[in-house]
């Protein structure tokens, strides 16, 4: 069988990877163009506005190859954008340039697109083969889907437990269980989150600063439920002048001195807290939530069936007393060692 599809696919799912943590609210998309096996382009989508993987596949092309565009396979891994938002439609482009062939991993469900990329480069005679590596392309476009479909941020919950299943506080240096190489892997998956949340108990408890200080790249924007307004304004979250939203009920005098990068979202009386939050998240164009904490408020999100994904780490010590760790509906799809730990990934069952 020949695999040269695949195998081409999957180089454009390492290039898209390379956006990850500055496409949002965009997906992370990467493209090759291979004349006679040979790629003569790549390119993927950089950061949100700018330009689109197709774009730079092309642009990368030597002016020598540029003529091998008629007789070339493009390679991408999201359907072909077919609107003009920040940038021109992609179908466009590849009709400019003449390219025959497009092959595609899965369809890109905005509105607007979903499948009609696919269909005007068809009509227009190119050919156009999609589903190669479908299930790790929609992996690699789901928290994009789950924003435009669901209206809400694609959830990640990660916690960390210790080998008995005792749950681990974050940012609690006297309950420190996992290897100094988790704490890094998880400030490259802060670095990748467009926001992170954690509930009142856990603010006042850890006092965390939920930044990426040991990763490159950014840090996400900080989420805080404090329904009841228990919170002091001398957290560090409040003082370290990094972005904040602060989700309180209706009514509840003002906090002295908070500084202008937090800001206070109101809950209207009857709404549920976390559907509301959700709902600003994504009006703020914020499209994937890590949520770190309390149990509390983990069990909410998998209570509700609002989350997508765990990470969740496993230390190799014991703890003799302390609340479980979460109970999730289901099983591990991965789990590998990091150091002294292991590293464990759920994904949601689907609502029936
Ligand atoms: C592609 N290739 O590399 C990306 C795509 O105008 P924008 O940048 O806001 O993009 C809007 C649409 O393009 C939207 O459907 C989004 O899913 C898709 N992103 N499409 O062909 C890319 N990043
Ligand atoms: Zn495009």
């Amino acid at each position: 069988m020949d695999h040269r599809d695949e195998h081409f696919m999957q180089r454009c799912f390492d290039l898209a990877w390379l956006g990850a943590g500055s496409t949002s609210p965009n997906p992370m998309v990467g493209a090759v163009i291979v004349h006679e096996g040979r790629i003569i382009g790549e390119g993927y989508h950089r950061a949100y506005g700018e330009a689109h993987a197709e774009v730079n596949a092309v642009k990368s092309v030597a002016p020598a190859d540029r003529s091998l565009l008629r007789e070339s396979t493009l390679y991408v891994s999201l359907e072909p954008c077919n609107i003009h938002r920040n940038t021109p439609p992609c179908t466009l482009l590849i009709l400019q340039e003449g390219i025959p062939r497009v092959v595609v991993s899965s369809v890109d469900q905005t509105p607007g697109v979903n499948g009609s990329g696919l269909d005007r480069l068809r009509k227009a005679g190119v050919e156009v083969k999609t589903g190669v590596l479908q299930e790790q392309g929609e992996r690699l476009s789901q928290a994009r889907n789950t924003f435009v479909t669901a209206h809400r941020p694609y959830i990640q919950l990660k916690y960390a437990q210790s080998a008995n299943g005792i749950f681990a506080p974050e940012d609690n240096q006297q309950l420190w269980l996992t290897h100094p190489y988790t704490k890094r892997l998880v400030h490259k998956w802060r670095s990748e989150a467009s926001a992170i949340l954690v509930g009142a108990n856990t603010a006042l408890a850890d006092n965390p600063q939920l930044s990426n200080r040991l990763y490159y790249g950014r840090s996400p924007v900080r989420v805080l439920i404090d329904r009841k307004g228990n919170l002091p304004s001398n957290l560090r979250i409040f003082t370290d002048g990094a972005p904040t939203l602060l989700f309180r009920a209706q009514g509840l005098p003002e906090i002295a001195n908070l500084p202008e990068t937090v800001q206070c979202i109101e809950i209207p009386g009857t709404a549920a807290s976390i559907p509301f939050l959700l709902r600003q998240l994504h009006d703020l164009k914020l499209s994937t939530l890590m949520v770190e904490g309390g149990i509390q408020t983990l069990q909410a999100f998998i209570d509700q069936g609002l989350w997508d994904e765990a990470l969740v780490l496993t230390a190799v010590s014991y703890l003799s007393s302390g609340r479980r760790a979460p109970n999730l509906p289901v099983g591990p799809v991965s789990t590998y060692q990091l150091g002294s730990d292991k590293v464990s990934l759920f994904y949601r069952p689907p609502i029936r």
